[in-house]
């Protein structure tokens, strides 16, 4: 199997944990996906990382190889209704990557294009999501599981994006519960570069 990845991104980075953690067989192929790899075009149509080859047909969007990489190995995942729960919070931890995502990409643009009103949406959105999950931090569970694995990585990618939201001084007991997954190796090794 081959990941075709890149090193900033938060939904690659999830996969990278969970292959990390499972100890699987997986190389890791970098790439830019604003070049237009052809590689990567040819593997997801929509040319967004991460993409995963197996043999010859490819899997994407990030849950999709999650939820197929867990079932591989002691799946994190469990049975039944729990499953759903998980998979909830793992769709809340992508929605706050979108949101930081796009508010960012707001602000990257020349200022007379900036979009003021959609930024906020996306910006309230986020703020909403951490509050959020400031008041469920006990239900995140603290080895890695299918919906704390996004949500630890929407929380790195906040950081890395949108620092100056300083979050953890208005959500306490979520930077608590972060600060453990923030010194695993698995997290610190993929690590957006600086
Ligand atoms: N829903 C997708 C989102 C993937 C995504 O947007 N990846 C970004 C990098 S962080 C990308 O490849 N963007 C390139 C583009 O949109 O052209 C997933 O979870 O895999």
């Amino acid at each position: 199997m081959k990941l075709i990845y890149s090193p900033t991104s938060p939904y690659a980075r999830k996969v990278r944990i969970l292959i990390h953690e499972k100890g699987l067989d997986v190389e890791e192929i970098a790439t830019v996906p604003f070049d237009d790899d052809a590689v990567l075009h040819s593997a997801n149509p929509l040319g967004k990382v991460p993409a995963l080859l197996v043999g010859d047909s490819a899997i994407y969007d990030s849950p999709v190889i999650c939820e197929y990489l867990d079932s591989l190995d002691k799946p994190w995942l469990p049975n039944g209704e729990t499953a759903w729960r998980q998979k909830t919070l793992h769709a809340l931890g992508d929605g706050m990557i979108d949101a930081v995502l796009t508010f960012r990409m707001e602000r990257i643009r020349p200022q007379e294009q900036w979009w003021d009103f959609w930024a906020m949406r996306q910006e309230n959105a986020t703020v909403r999501a951490l509050q959020h999950l400031e008041t469920i931090v006990d239900e995140l569970g603290e080895p890695w599981e299918f919906g704390n694995l996004a949500i630890a990585c929407a929380l790195g990618y906040v950081d890395f994006r949108a620092a100056d939201m300083q979050w953890r001084d208005h959500m306490p007991k979520l930077a608590e519960w972060f600060e453990s997954f923030e010194q695993r190796k698995s997290f610190i090794e993929t690590a957006p570069p600086t």
